[in-house]
């Protein structure tokens, strides 16, 4: 760092207050290491603003001094998006914690970057209506980290992700300037969509402070099954025969034999269904006894494709737990960190791939097991991989990558590029592509002074 350290950390500190400002190593180590514990770096500083003018000045402050920022809400990431691995400054939204407004009316909620999703939740519930988006981080997960990442979460089939819930923000960017799209309204088409274009900029072209947020109205009531299913082809015409039911799918989720068994074995859970199979199809659709019945009747209709089937009446923690209980039980279970791929295709594409991706894994990495689970209604696979040996992530990670590639896929779906995937991103994107992405970021941070390695690099 070019600057002298101290003087730099008083100034930081004469603005937000020698308490949130962080260095001592204890203190600090729980920002600087991911939630998978694979990415750990080292920071000048944690700076914990309170509000947006705080966050300006702590900004205009970095950027003066040449020192790169790193910005990070619940650090719930899993691409190792908000990890300093440069010793960059953690700017922190822990405090811009306020919830401002739910308005039932126009169905929006006004909140501070750093308010968890599940905080978020709880104050729609209060007035009847949701959050459209929900993942199993809820709790720590923040408003600003999935509107920066994007996120997408278990409701996407029916409600879209992040970005298409957000209907204003406050950002700050790089030299301190605030940038605010402040409108409660469905309609405005005044020029470009910069909300839309900050919603999954990982934190690469300002720091978001506040968001408006659009609410749904949830469904009163729901029915969940847990489904066995003979192939994934047998589960998505499951998927299909559902929507041409008229029934309204709230979510739809794939996983695997290996995946249950290994979700079993970490949790000391009982088989969810009394037969075995080589995959299972977790589906919640909305609405009471009527929509049961209808569930019921597709599931029938679909023959021996289904091996068996437990339904019941949402919330149905009980059958969730076998699919929000994946992320937990690969992290204890892997002997090494284990490799996260986030990956999607076309829903066609989904058995091909699965099937040719076993088979490139077998052939090279005999020892490693992969656990696959995900968001099957929205063609997104989570590949994840245990015990894969620390010198080898990179080529694994190639591999299953330009698999991916080949089936017309995404290289991210729903976590974002982070460090973890900036060296593939040719793989998703055209040059031109890239170039103009490039130019986008030049534009709002010409100092690359926010997050400078995730996303394609200058
Ligand atoms: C989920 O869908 C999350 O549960 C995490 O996106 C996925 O752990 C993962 O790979
Ligand atoms: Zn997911």
């Amino acid at each position: 760092m070019a600057v002298h350290t101290q003087s730099f950390v008083d100034e930081l500190a004469s603005i937000v207050g020698a308490a949130q400002v962080l260095t001592d190593r204890d203190v600090v180590a729980g920002y600087v290491t991911d939630w998978t514990g694979h990415w750990t770096g080292h920071t000048v500083a944690v700076v914990r603003p309170a509000d947006t003018a705080e966050v300006s000045a702590v900004l205009a402050a970095c950027h003066r001094a040449g020192v790169a920022v790193v910005p990070q809400g619940g650090n719930t990431g899993l691409v190792g998006g908000s990890i300093p691995m440069h010793g960059e400054v953690v700017l922190s939204t822990a405090r811009l914690t306020g919830i401002e407004q739910v308005d039932p009316v126009g169905r929006t909620l006004a909140a501070g970057a750093g308010v968890t999703v599940a905080r978020a939740q709880q104050a729609a519930r209060e007035h009847g209506l949701d959050l459209g988006v929900d993942l199993a981080s809820r709790d720590s997960a923040t408003l600003g980290g999935i509107v920066s990442t994007n996120a997408g979460g278990i409701r996407v089939i029916k409600n879209g992700n992040t970005r298409s819930q957000l209907l204003g923000i406050e950002a700050v960017l790089s030299d301190g300037r605030v940038l605010t799209r402040w409108k409660e309204l469905t309609k405005d088409n005044v020029g470009y969509d910069l909300p839309g274009l900050l919603a999954g900029s990982e934190g690469t072209l300002a720091v978001v402070t506040r968001v408006l947020m659009r609410l749904i109205v949830p469904p009163s009531e729901t029915q969940v099954a847990l489904v066995g299913a003979e192939s994934v082809r047998a589960a998505l015409r499951l998927v299909d025969g559902l929507q041409r039911a008229g029934l309204t799918l709230e979510a739809a989720e794939l996983m695997t034999r290996a995946g249950v068994a290994l979700v079993r074995g970490h949790r000391d859970l009982r088989a969810p269904l009394d037969v075995d199979a080589p995959f299972y199809l977790l589906v919640e659709v909305s609405g009471g006894d009527e929509a049961q019945a209808a569930l019921f009747s597709v599931l029938e209709d679909a023959g021996t494709a289904v091996r068996g089937a437990a339904v019941e009446a949402g919330p149905a923690h009980r059958l969730w737990q076998y699919r929000e209980s994946h992320t937990e039980a690969v992290s204890a279970e892997s002997s090494t960190p284990p490799v996260k791929l986030d990956i999607s295709t076309p829903l066609r594409e989904i058995e091909p791939f699965l099937t040719a991706l076993r088979d490139d894994l077998a052939a090279a990495f005999p020892a490693v097991r992969a656990i696959c689970f995900g968001h099957l209604g929205d063609g997104n696979v989570h590949v994840n991989l245990l015990d894969v040996a620390v010198g080898q992530r990179e080529a694994i990670t190639d591999l299953v990558l330009r698999r991916v590639a080949r089936h017309e896929g995404s290289i991210s779906a729903e976590h974002g590029v982070g460090r973890a995937k900036a060296a593939w991103v040719g793989l998703g994107r055209t040059e031109v592509d890239l170039e103009v992405m490039r130019s986008i970021r030049a534009a709002l941070d010409p100092a690359t002074m926010l997050n400078p390695h995730v996303l394609p690099a200058r």
